[in-house]
């Protein structure tokens, strides 16, 4: 738990945060500026600012948290494919310094393009 952390204020309650689905070492919660409806986040628990500052206990609850999710994500709201991605470091265009996985549902419609950064 890091105090300045927002993610570590939605897992500990202090901030409200939509929850989609909580395991022991992950949370995930939908995105308060979506790139599209449906578009989640999934954290671990523990304040980790890098990924490959991740126990492999924590990357393993994340990723396996991820795997469970996209299917329900994607029929949640109907979608036809979901890009997964993590934007790792600042450089990278990582704002928010505690990791997450973005899922964000994809539509036939909305023109198929590949993404270069997530919500950056
Ligand atoms: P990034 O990968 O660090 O650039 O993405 C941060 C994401 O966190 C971005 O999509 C924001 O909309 C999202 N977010 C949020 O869901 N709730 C918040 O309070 C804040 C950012 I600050």
């Amino acid at each position: 738990m890091s105090d300045d952390c927002i993610f570590c204020s939605i897992i500990s309650g202090d901030i409200p945060g939509r929850v989609v689905a909580e395991t022991d070492d992950a949370l995930a919660f939908l995105d308060a500026n979506p790139l599209a409806p449906g578009h989640a986040l999934v954290v671990p628990k523990a304040h980790t600012e890098r990924l490959a500052d991740l126990g492999a206990d924590e990357s393993r609850a994340v990723f396996d948290l991820v795997h469970d999710l996209v299917p329900d994500v994607e029929a949640a709201v109907d979608a036809d494919g979901l890009n997964v991605g993590i934007n790792d470091g600042e450089a990278a265009g990582q704002e928010v310094p505690h990791v997450h996985v973005h899922l964000v549902p994809r539509f036939e419609s909305d023109g198929g393009s590949p993404i270069h950064a997530v919500a950056g």
